[in-house]
């Protein structure tokens, strides 16, 4: 017992940001579980591109950027053209064939999901996602060029009762991402998606705050159920193949929909930080310092 505690506080003393008491102190301080670490160089990152970033005076004049801020998440206003989704689906489909992905399988052997993963050789026209719109709603948000990192394209499948209960999947369970606060991300939608095709569930930014007093216990003791039934709607990603949600994953409770049986969904996700220099940058590193605080000089 005494061994225990004093294990436990010589943990604490060696990483105090990770210790459980800074998450508690830290889901009081922001509202989210992303971790006091990831809050706290998010928000210093955040505060230094919008302050001393070159496009500064921008910063909170668009609505988009404005919605993502306020509440957490927000329907992109375009929609990417079907032939750009047909060629990245013929790329994923070259990704299978030569056994380029991750793949995760239940107890029988049926497919979970398929994951190609940090596609930006794999599908080069990944970057043609990062449109003029999109441009000009991140210069708003973070007063900067952006890092555009880890692009993923991954296919969801049923999930057996059986294997839901033995342990997380996929992203099935309410969670907030880990990696720091002022990351943002986009979820692109690469087939139609409707309810039975296991739509990501999001709940707002202030919904969040108010669930982490009491409702939203961690990633693996909060039921997958409605969460914040009686206090606001759970948002639910469905829409057309070329639709897409901008969202900060930090400050928003999200969890992947499961596809009813023999239905499945595709969606690609980019990732963004802010960037020093004079253009925007797509970045070959996997996970660039998501939880380190970097500390750009801006010109
Ligand atoms: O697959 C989904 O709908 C959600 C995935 C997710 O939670 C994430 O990318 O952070
Ligand atoms: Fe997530």
């Amino acid at each position: 017992m005494l061994k225990e505690n004093l294990d436990r506080i010589r943990q604490y003393a060696g990483d105090p940001m990770n210790s459980g008491p800074a998450l508690a102190l830290s889901r009081h301080l922001f509202g989210n579980n992303a971790g006091m670490k990831q809050n706290v160089y998010g928000n210093l990152e955040l505060w230094n591109s919008r302050r001393n970033g070159p496009f500064a005076e921008q910063v909170g004049t668009h609505p988009v950027a404005q919605a993502i801020d306020q509440v957490g998440y927000v329907k992109a206003p375009w929609s990417y053209p079907a032939e750009l989704i047909d060629r990245m689906q013929e790329r994923f489909a070259q990704n299978i064939a030569i056994d380029n992905v991750v793949t995760q399988r239940n107890r029988d052997g049926g497919l979970l999901n398929i994951a190609a993963r940090d596609v930006l050789h794999s599908m080069p026209e990944v970057r043609e996602f990062l449109n003029d719109e999109l441009r000009s709603v991140l210069r708003s948000y973070f007063g900067s060029f952006v890092r555009v990192y880890k692009p993923d394209f991954w296919r969801n499948f049923h999930i057996p009762e059986a294997d839901l209960v033995e342990r997380e999947r996929y992203s099935e369970r309410w969670h907030n991402d880990s990696g720091k606060t002022s990351i943002l991300s986009i979820l692109i939608l690469m087939s139609d998606v409707s309810e039975e095709n296991g739509p990501t569930w999001c709940i707002s930014r202030p919904t969040t705050r108010a669930l982490m007093k009491h409702e939203y216990k961690s990633r693996d003791l909060t039921p997958l159920e409605n969460i914040a039934e009686g206090r606001a709607e759970v948002i639910k990603f469905v829409g057309r193949r070329g639709d897409a949600w901008l969202l900060n994953t930090r400050r928003t409770l999200h969890r992947a929909g499961i596809p009813a049986p023999g239905k499945q969904r595709d969606l690609l996700g980019l990732k963004f930080t802010p960037a020093a220099g004079d253009s925007d940058v797509w970045d070959e590193i996997p996970r660039p310092e998501e939880k380190q605080l970097v500390w750009h000089r801006y010109p």
